[in-house]
């Protein structure tokens, strides 16, 4: 079974919100015509509570985009966004939600954040992810979504982890920062994923 991963794909991330993907719009059509060609579709959603640790705005003398140690391990500080419940949080109109079985929601936790759909960034929760996949017999894990340096580069090297054959489909994802996800493209082989393009699925 062969299961494709819808990353993040939210309002916030889009071109206009608080912390847009450049071009991360453009992604759209591609990951609606992709959806058909998968056993199996499902989603992973920021959803953090408001006042998250995650963002900068409740760090005094700090900004976005600047680094602290949060809980032991590294952490970006960001613009607020994805705060559960709001429409920034929600899926575009555009995206055809139809198909997805199931949600996997992420970021709750306020103390800690989680860019992988699997496990929070201290890999001390798992969302559960993994064990639903194992269920349904999936083998491949196919990713598509927002952003691709951050939150689709972790969910696929825990998706490696996890031992599934995992790819990346460059076309139907989009960077915060191009030359963070190419240099990042460069380990993913090297820990046994693939980067993919749309047209050799
Ligand atoms: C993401 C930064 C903060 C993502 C989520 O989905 O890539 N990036 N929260
Ligand atoms: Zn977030």
């Amino acid at each position: 079974m062969r299961a494709l991963i819808l990353v993040d794909i939210q309002n916030d991330f889009l071109p206009g919100g608080p912390l847009p993907v450049p071009e991360g719009d453009t992604i759209i059509p591609l990951v609606n015509q992709l959806q058909d060609r998968f056993d199996l579709v499902v989603a992973t959603q920021d959803w953090h509570p408001a006042g998250h640790k995650s963002f900068a705005s409740g760090h005094p003398g700090k900004k976005a985009f600047d680094t602290i140690i949060l809980q032991g391990v590294q952490q970006t500080l960001w613009p607020d966004h994805c705060v559960q419940g709001t429409v920034g949080a929600g899926f575009p109109t555009l995206l055809n939600m139809n198909k997805p079985e199931a949600i996997f929601r992420k970021g709750m936790d306020p103390e800690i954040d989680s860019y992988s759909g699997f496990y929070d960034n201290g890999h001390l929760k798992s969302t559960g992810l993994a064990g639903y996949l194992r269920e349904k017999n999936v083998t491949g894990v196919y990713l598509a979504g927002l952003a691709g340096d951050i939150c689709v580069f972790s969910t696929g090297m825990d998706s490696l982890k996890e031992n599934f054959f995992t790819f990346i489909i460059e076309d139907a994802t989009r960077p915060l920062n191009r030359e963070h996800f190419r240099k990042l493209m460069q380990d993913f082989p090297a820990n046994g994923g693939k980067l993919i393009q749309s047209q050799d699925l």
